[in-house]
């Protein structure tokens, strides 16, 4: 049996990483920081199968000891802070957890687990003010906010460990990858959370930053696959994974509003507060060698992945309002 080490496990992609390796039979022990109150909303059907530790990115020796302790044969380090606007309000932070908290996993692995094959969260946000389109693993980096650059850091720092130390490490370049387990601040769930409220009774409007941003939009479900197969390659690598198919925000409106029959136009407020200080305009994928060298294709396309995100929140939703009914 292997052990996989997943930090970042309470959130979205931790917690759907985590099913898939359970499917396949690990050993899932799940990084977790100290907190007053816990928050395992999201691995609450697997907390029976999953060991969890504690640790924080910011604490190397937390680090080591939980490395040498478990003996991992794969870590996967999925833990930052990793809502874009947010790095504006704590870019100091954003860059302890987002960048040298990379560094302190592999510093931990050279140390305690030098034979553990590492994958490294790393995110379309480094190709910012795109140099080409679609983005490849060759197109250049051009961040555009705290969050941008410290995942360039992430990035680099794990080519470069790869490259120092022969380490088996490998950076995965994600696009923006969603489900009905996504944070309410990020665009695709508060749309869908807000449709169901405004469907629901519960407010009338939505307020929206820039809606003619474009992104690459896929399943996190279909994305955690592509993660795994990274690492059971014979030699380590970075790959690009999308869909390659670019929608905006206002098509994304559409298409929620429109899945329980509301028009978006009478209910969303353009609200100037939800603007960035430097936007990243529109971001497409080019996923060909994911494709070629692992054999990864989404298998669910925006169309349904939107559709499965408001079903959910129309049933979370649901809930509440019955419970306040009662
Ligand atoms: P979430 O925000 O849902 O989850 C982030 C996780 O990191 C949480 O489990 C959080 O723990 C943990 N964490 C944050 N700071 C620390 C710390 N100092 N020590 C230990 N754990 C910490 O992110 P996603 O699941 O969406 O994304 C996973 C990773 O992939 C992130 O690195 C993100 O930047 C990257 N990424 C995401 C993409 C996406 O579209 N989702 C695309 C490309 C990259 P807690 O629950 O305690 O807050
Ligand atoms: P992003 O995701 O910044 O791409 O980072 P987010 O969903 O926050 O924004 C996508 C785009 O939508 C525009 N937008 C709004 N965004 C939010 N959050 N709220 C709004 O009201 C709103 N209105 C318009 C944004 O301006 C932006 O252009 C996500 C995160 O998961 C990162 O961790 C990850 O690395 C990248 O995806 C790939």
């Amino acid at each position: 049996m292997k052990t996989a080490l997943v930090t970042g496990v309470t959130g979205q992609d931790g917690s759907y990483l985590a099913d898939l390796l359970l499917r396949k039979d690990y050993r899932v022990v799940g990084m977790v920081r100290r907190l007053s109150m816990e928050n395992f909303g999201r691995i609450e059907h697997l907390l029976d199968d999953i060991e969890l530790v504690q640790g924080d990115l910011l604490d190397q020796m937390s680090l080591i000891d939980i490395m040498a302790e478990i003996k991992p044969d794969e870590i996967y380090n999925l833990a930052a802070m990793s809502f874009v606007p947010t790095s504006w309000k704590q870019p100091v932070l954003t860059g302890e957890f987002t960048a040298l908290g990379v560094i302190r996993m592999l510093e931990a692995l050279r140390v305690a687990a030098p034979n553990a094959r590492f994958y490294q969260a790393s995110s379309s946000e480094m190709f910012g003010k795109v140099r080409e389109t679609p983005q490849n693993e060759l197109t250049p980096f051009y961040p555009r906010s705290p969050y941008g650059v410290a995942k360039v850091y992430g990035h680099w720092i794990t080519v470069n460990y790869r490259e120092s130390y022969n380490l088996f490490a490998c950076s995965g370049i994600l696009f923006n990858h969603e489900s009905p387990r996504r944070g309410l601040e990020f665009v695709t769930r508060k749309v869908t959370d807000g449709v169901a409220r405004i469907k629901l009774g519960l407010q009338k409007e939505l307020r929206m930053g820039n809606i003619a941003a474009k992104r690459d939009w896929g399943f996190a479900g279909d994305f955690v696959e592509a993660m795994w197969r990274m690492l059971q390659q014979d030699e380590p690598d970075d790959y690009v994974i999308a869909t390659g198919e670019a929608r905006s925000v206002e098509e994304l409106l559409g298409l929620a509003f429109g899945h329980v029959d509301l028009d978006w136009r009478e209910h969303v407020v353009v609200d100037s507060g939800f603007l960035r200080p430097a936007e990243v305009d529109y971001l497409v994928g080019d996923a060909s060698k994911a494709k070629r060298i692992l054999g990864w294709e989404p298998e669910i396309g925006f169309e349904e992945l939107i559709s499965m995100m408001v079903d959910a929140d129309m049933e979370l939703v649901g809930r509440t309002v019955a419970a306040r009914g009662r």
